[in-house]
């Protein structure tokens, strides 16, 4: 490396830069085993990544001797799904070795941006359950919480979305193809876990509670870490993430050696399966053995590893529940419940009562969904099959329940058939969600009006024989990557502003921005932010749909998975209206919109699928248009992911949140939205209560039914009605029917048209007045600079509560229970 111009010596908890470029070309060439004269890109993005890891190691080590010498309790997050977004912008931010990487790279010849672009984000889950796990995992690090996340080391992460013809088509995530940097191997605490068999009485159990199961089936599991540090604290916690590996007696080699070649792996293939591949679906419920196979394999090794490590410090189980505390994120890992009671009873020999006992204090439920077929059951037939002595224990675990609810209901036969772990009819199944809450200390719902329907519909029996088990908790987003990464301008701003970057580790901070909103000089400067970041918008829009964008045009987001709920459909209804009055009026003067969604449809999901087609048709239709084009633009820009999400949401002037009230159960992009001086158009739904709440009804967009109003509706609705009566809507459904967006082609979009008019699930139909005027006003306020600012000022400053630091202390006052544990700094 030439070192051409002095550079200051800068000395931060990073180290120096002197240091750190040593590193880098030492990491180059003894762990790539090459030179700057001859490394590729991967091997510069590889050696950076390990250099800014390196400096995160020293930290573990001390949070993990901290946390040895103190023997705190520790929360476990189990979790089927992290999206942890791209890591290496995260860890130079937090290991204070941002300000070198420049000033090195320059030297070299290449930019951060173009090694960046080998940090591939690791897809690991769905959305917002997947994410949210994420933003708890940055918390508790930051909290100095004791904390371990558990999960599943998916080969193939959430696919690729990519449109050809307009549709969507899947390819595969091979996130590690280049290697990950980020994740250390840790072989030695390899787990075995069983699958099928059978079992039998255990011999000395007169209670017959007890007894042995002999799997037919063996699979191991193997752990990596990822390091998960907190923002400015040495605390770094770590995600372990399991993967499935043959046990060695799987390959046949005498069917090798007879040729079979086939054969001969075939073991080590189904093995191998189990953590293959996400599901890519995280709100039905898929009836596949695989999954089921996924969830316990993700439970048996993550409960083993929980009680290796208690052991390492304790001894006896009266005081696990004192050390352990796991959080079930929704049901996907409530197996766990069954599993610890198995080991207790079966294999450590602890008498059932005192079993449950512990079981029931270790866990604790966090339910994400209203609707109904999200909330997984899995057939009696299945369980018995694949996890035999599971499905006794549930058995077990039921009569008892049972037994308790007819002494407090005596004879209220209706009440036990509705609160019974096993559903009767019309096939036996058992109901996760009823084990889930049977089995745990505390139960939350994830935003207040969630957790209110919980209590009053889904899980009403239950809140009413344990009301005191019931808890709000609503949902939270780290500052760190949704404002601090994902905006560095408008923090930047913030930061001058307040005097520090204290706001970012105590978020409520923000409320001193209120008093700027009335600074005119303030206003103009959070414009230019705005705008910059849409100008980058604008760029990454252009490169992956070729579409051009106007930076000054009102940035109108909705970016989300796509679902029937979440309504995509009233927002195209909208845009289709919006396109319809230009092209009867062609010199009206419309405020000039871009309306940008992103999201994915899971593959199986028809109906979805169908949309995006439609909304990539619409989009091609406005955007082609010589007059509507220049005041509406439309893009569905692919792959929408946590990358993704961190260039939309600094761009974004309007924030959709327009479910159907009493569907949405949290919402977390909502508040990443608001917090980034976004001005939300939502529904008096999930967390936008609480948004609406606290930046006033003057700052929000409020239209629609609200849930109670959605329920009675529902009883007696007519979409024809709504259709038939209002002119501008029967134009847009219209539109859709006669092929405008087909090039004709009358059928292609008739189911669409056909669900609206026949059954319209979510009411899209009778919300779009509403829907479209509340619109108009947005238009309206818009053409007020000073007052859109305003608005979007007042959006950051009062949002500070939807930091994920605040929903961590929550669960750690409501239901953890556990201290921080300080570790040494640097
Ligand atoms: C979800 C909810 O749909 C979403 O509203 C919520 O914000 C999120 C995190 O609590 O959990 N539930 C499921 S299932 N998927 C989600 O994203």
């Amino acid at each position: 490396m030439t070192d051409a111009r002095p550079r200051p010596k800068m000395r931060t908890v990073g180290g120096t830069l002197e240091a750190f470029e040593q590193d880098l070309i030492s990491n180059l060439y003894y762990q790539r085993g090459t030179t700057l004269e001859s490394a590729s890109g991967p091997d510069g993005y590889h050696t950076l990544a390990v250099t800014v890891r390196d400096r995160l190691v020293g930290r573990y080590a001390r949070t993990a001797a901290a946390h040895y010498q103190a023997n705190p309790r520790f929360v476990y997050y189990l979790s089927a799904e992290y999206l942890l977004g791209r890591q290496l912008r995260q860890n130079l931010l937090y290991t204070g070795t941002e300000q070198f990487v420049r000033p090195i790279a320059e030297d070299l010849g290449v930019s951060l941006e173009e090694l960046e672009a080998y940090d591939v984000e690791p897809g690991l889950g769905n959305g917002g359950l997947g994410r949210l796990a994420a933003c708890l995992l940055d918390s508790m690090a930051t909290l100095d919480i004791p904390a371990v996340g558990y999960g599943i080391r998916y080969e193939f992460g959430i696919f690729k979305q990519a449109f050809r013809d307009g549709a969507q088509v899947e390819r595969p995530d091979d996130w590690t193809f280049y290697g990950n940097p980020w994740e250390f191997p840790a072989p030695d605490d390899r787990q075995v876990v069983g699958f099928y068999g059978s079992t039998a009485p255990a011999l000395d159990d007169p209670s017959g509670l007890r007894r042995q199961w002999t799997p037919a089936e063996t699979v191991r599991g193997e752990p990596s870490h990822m390091l998960v540090p907190g923002y400015g604290t040495p605390t770094v916690n770590i995600i372990r993430l399991w993967q499935a590996r043959a046990s060695r007696e799987s390959f046949d080699l005498s069917r090798f050696g007879a040729g079979q070649y086939k054969e001969a792996v075939e073991d080590i293939v189904q093995a191998e399966n189990i953590s293959k591949v996400l599901y890519p679906d995280d709100s039905t419920e898929q009836g596949r053995e695989l999954r089921l196979k996924q969830q316990y394999f993700l439970v048996a090794c993550s409960l083993r590893d929980i009680i290796r490590r208690y052991r390492l410090r304790n001894t006896g189980w009266d005081a696990f529940p004192a050390k352990v505390v796991i959080q079930l994120n929704d049901t996907h890992p409530v197996m766990a419940i069954t599993e610890l009671m198995r080991l207790l009873v079966d294999e450590y020999r602890l008498d059932w009562d005192l079993a449950w006992s512990i079981t029931r204090r270790t866990f604790n439920y966090t339910c994400h969904t209203l609707l109904p077929e999200a909330l997984e059951t899995w057939s009696v037939e299945l369980l018995e099959r694949l996890l035999p002595r599971h499905m006794e224990i549930i058995y077990s675990i039921n009569h008892f329940f049972l037994q308790e609810v007819a002494a407090t209901y005596p004879g209220d036969l209706d009440k036990m058939r509705r609160l019974s772990i096993i559903q009767e009819y019309p096939e036996k199944r058992v109901r996760m969600a009823h084990l889930a809450v049977v089995g745990s200390t505390a139960v939350n719902g994830v935003a207040e009006l969630h957790t209110r329907l919980l209590a009053e519909t889904t899980l009403r029996d239950f809140a009413e024989l344990w009301p005191q088990k019931f808890h709000n908790v609503t949902n939270g987003v780290t500052p760190r990557r949704f404002v601090r990464l994902a905006n560095p301008r408008l923090s930047e701003l913030i930061t001058e502003r307040l005097g520090d970057e204290g706001w970012l580790t105590d978020l409520e901070r923000l409320d001193r921005l209120a008093g700027a909103a009335d600074d005119p000089a303030f206003l103009e400067r959070w414009r230019e932010v705005k705008r910059l970041n849409k100008v980058d918008l604008t760029h990454q829009v252009e490169r992956s749909t070729g579409v051009v964008v106007d930076p000054d045009a009102l940035c109108d987001v909705m970016i989300k998975r796509f679902h029937e709920y979440k309504r995509q459909h009233l927002k195209l209804l909208h845009v289709i209206t919006l396109f319809n009055r230009l092209r009867e009026m062609p010199e009206m003067d419309m405020v000039p919109r871009t309306v940008l969604f992103g999201g994915k449809a899971a593959p199986g999901y028809h109906a979805m699928k169908l949309l995006i087609r439609l909304v990539n048709a619409v989009a091609e239709t406005v955007n082609t248009d010589p007059v509507v084009s220049r005041h509406l633009k439309v893009v569905l820009l692919p792959d929408y992911n946590v990358s993704r999400a961190q260039v939309i949401i600094p761009a974004a002037d309007l924030s959709e949140q327009i479910s159907l009230a009493g569907k949405e159960a949290s919402g977390t992009g909502n508040m990443k939205l608001a917090l980034n001086g976004a001005v939300t158009i939502g529904t008096l739904d999930g967390a936008n209560i609480e948004i609406r709440d606290r930046v006033g009804a003057e700052n929000f967009f409020l239209f629609g039914l609200d849930a109670q109003q959605a329920v009675d509706l529902r009883r007696h609705y007519e979409p024809r009605a709504y259709y038939e009566r209002d002119p501008e809507l029967r134009a847009a459904v219209d539109a859709i029917a006669s092929g405008v967006f087909a090039k004709g082609d009358r059928s292609l979009f008739a189911p669409v048209v056909d669900a609206m008019l026949g059954r319209d699930e979510y009411l899209a139909l009778a919300d779009y007045r509403a829907y479209v005027e509340c619109q108009d006003a947005v238009a309206t306020a818009w053409r007020d600079r000073d007052r859109w600012t305003r608005m979007s000022v007042l959006n950051a400053a009062r949002t500070g509560f939807f930091s994920s630091d605040r929903t961590v202390r929550e669960y750690c006052d409501k239901i953890w229970r556990v201290d921080p544990v300080r570790v040494e700094p640097d």
